[in-house]
């Protein structure tokens, strides 16, 4: 029998993942000592580290998913997509570099970002009426960073840590939805000047609008709705890229400009 004797409740493992984050500090996934963290459990957790950042005066700009590519879900070994939260306070504005001293392990992918120009509440919720709510499509980047060591953990451990989130960057260039096929807007990643990796939009659940109602599905049964003027990152694209000092990244995309990233000062510099 296994999780016999843990003493994790959700308001420790609350408080833990929140301490890791403040202390840059990783840790096992609770999931080795306590079974019951399932997926429901992750996101009382995450709801509840919701209100500690709105507490300490954080504001909630949005939403971000998980898990929503096969290359992704591939290599963290979770095959669920599933949704997190945005606050301010992980807004990157274009031109700095990866915020390293907030950061344990940061890691960079690629994402088509969304903001919305009206409210969208599921339940029942398909991709047109999705992408009739969003106002403006934009290339972006997200930096994420998880709590466990290596960046292992089941399904429960990463909902609780809201989806491995760190900071994200949107490019500057903003489309608006009709504009553009998305299921075809690609991208390549680079780092140091070579390019790594690619993938279209279609890798984003066939289309990245069904990532959005999946979100806006996902979110009602937790009684919330994408609020108007939100951003929607839908998801990585591609596997993510690791982002050390002196490491340079870009994402460029077909029709939504060049998103660049870079680790920051190399180690030992002055
Ligand atoms: C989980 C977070 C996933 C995405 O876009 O798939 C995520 C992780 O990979 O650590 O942000
Ligand atoms: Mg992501």
């Amino acid at each position: 029998m296994t999780g016999t004797g843990t003493t994790w409740t959700e308001e420790s493992v609350a408080d833990e993942l929140l301490a890791c984050e403040a202390e840059r500090r990783d840790r096992p996934p609770f999931t080795d000592e306590w079974d019951g963290l399932d997926v429901e459990t992750g996101y009382r957790i995450q709801d509840r580290n919701l209100q500690r950042r709105l507490d300490r005066g954080e504001r909630l700009i949005g939403v971000k998913l998980g898990l929503t590519s096969r290359a992704k879900q591939q290599r963290m070994g979770v095959h669920l997509p599933f949704v997190a939260w945005l606050t301010d306070a992980m807004l990157l504005p274009a031109g700095l570099p990866v915020p390293q001293e907030k950061l344990i392990h940061p890691r960079i992918e690629p994402e088509i970002v969304f903001e919305m120009g009206s409210r969208l509440a599921g339940p029942g919720v398909g991709p047109v009426e999705a992408m009739a709510a969003v106002s403006r499509v934009y290339g972006g980047a997200e930096v994420i960073d998880s709590r466990y060591a290596d960046f292992r953990f089941r399904a429960g451990d990463v909902v609780a840590d809201n989806a491995s989130s760190g900071a994200f960057v949107t490019g500057s260039i903003g489309r608006p939805p009709e504009s553009l096929d998305l299921a075809l807007e690609g991208v390549l990643v680079e780092v140091d000047g070579a390019v790594v990796d690619s993938a279209t939009g279609a890798a984003v659940l066939g289309h990245p609008a069904e990532a959005l109602a999946l979100a806006a599905n996902d979110l009602a049964t937790r009684g919330h709705a994408i609020e108007a003027g939100w951003i929607v990152l839908t998801g990585g694209m591609t596997d993510a890229v690791l982002a050390p000092p002196g490491s340079s990244v870009a994402c460029h995309f077909t029709h939504l400009g060049s998103v660049h990233l870079n680790g920051g000062p190399p180690a030992g510099s002055a």
